[in-house]
């Protein structure tokens, strides 16, 4: 009896054990930081909806190989559930770090959770969650997407607010952090602004196919529109086809406000079809590769780490667009 007794002692300690190492600290485990000292992380990024997730992704798997990262990336397609499926693998894997892109703020509190219980740091990068437990994740590495709604609602007020203006917002994705703050931001900068007036405001999903969709039914149905908000240049470029069919000059007949600043928005800019630009910047990479490092070291990283970026006129198009990364 007290043999069985022991040996079922044992088994519970060993599991115990490898349990509580938690992410990589067991060199036998598979994934984790091996006996070679090398950093796994597990990615899960929103998809592949726009120049900028393109950008951003490039970015990602460059700074990965650059600094000897072993990166295992899931492209969740745009929808949470994958995301949280992607998280609960990398947790089983027992990487050694896990960083995502929410593509949505709510919802992610039991499987941060469970990466926590698991003692595997998270890093949030790009956009945001609305977790009120900031334990549950070591930082968030990104944007200010309220800065830069309030930078394209200053240059609305600049522009537009002399004379009637009559504004189709064209929203990114339900939900995501960009799409409400921006939002907020515009509308808190054009407030009081009484020439200015949202007319109509709804979500393209951050997409050129959903911007041009919706841009058809707003003109359609608000035919006073001169002027479009749109959150990402995606958005922006579906809306110029939509502007175009309609027998109207996209930048003249209708100016355009757009967020991004990829390539294909920034010439759109250039020509002078979108009037203003916001900058978003989708170059993480490096930054997120060093705060892994210092994460999984141990070492204390800010809260919040907001990335550098600028806007652009249609002049500064023109000078910016040859040396363009992305
Ligand atoms: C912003 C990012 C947004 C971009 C869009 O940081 O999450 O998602 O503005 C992208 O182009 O789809």
């Amino acid at each position: 009896m007290f043999r069985k007794t022991l040996v079922t002692a044992m088994a519970v300690a060993v599991a115990f054990g490898a349990t509580a190492c938690g992410g990589g600290d067991d060199s036998s485990a598979s994934g984790g930081s091996g006996g070679d000292g090398t950093i796994t992380m597990g990615f899960s990024q929103v998809g592949a909806e726009s120049g900028w997730r393109t950008a951003n992704t490039a970015s990602i798997q460059q700074s990965a190989e650059d600094a000897g990262i072993e990166l295992q990336f899931s492209d969740a397609q745009g929808e949470q559930e994958n995301q949280i499926s992607a998280i609960r693998s990398f947790i089983q894997q027992r990487v050694d770090v896990i960083a995502f892109s929410p593509v949505v703020e709510t919802g992610w509190d039991s499987v941060l959770l469970e990466a926590q219980r698991a003692g595997i740091p998270v890093i949030l990068t790009d956009r945001a969650v609305d977790s009120e437990d900031d334990s549950l994740y070591e930082t968030f590495l990104g944007s200010d997407f309220v800065e830069e709604g309030k930078k394209a609602g200053e240059w609305a007020v600049e522009n537009w607010g002399s004379q009637p203006t009559f504004v189709a917002e064209l929203q990114g994705t339900t939900g995501a952090a960009p799409a409400i703050d921006r939002q907020q931001g515009f509308a808190d900068a054009i407030e009081g602004t009484d020439n200015i007036e949202v007319v109509a405001s709804q979500s393209g999903d951050f997409t050129r196919a959903g911007g041009r969709e919706v841009m058809e039914a707003m003109l359609n149905s608000n035919p006073e529109i001169n002027a479009v908000y749109a959150h990402n240049d995606d958005m922006a470029l579906g809306a110029i086809e939509a502007i175009e069919a309609a027998g109207k000059t996209p930048g003249v007949d209708i100016q355009i406000i757009s967020v991004d600043a990829v390539r294909d928005g920034m010439q759109a800019l250039a020509d002078g079809q979108i009037n203003f630009i916001v900058e978003c910047n989708p170059l993480l990479g490096d930054q997120l590769m060093e705060l892994a490092e210092q994460v999984v070291a141990g070492e204390e990283v800010p809260k919040r780490v907001v990335t550098e970026e600028t806007t652009f006129t249609q002049e500064q198009a023109v000078e910016a667009l040859p040396d363009r990364q992305y």
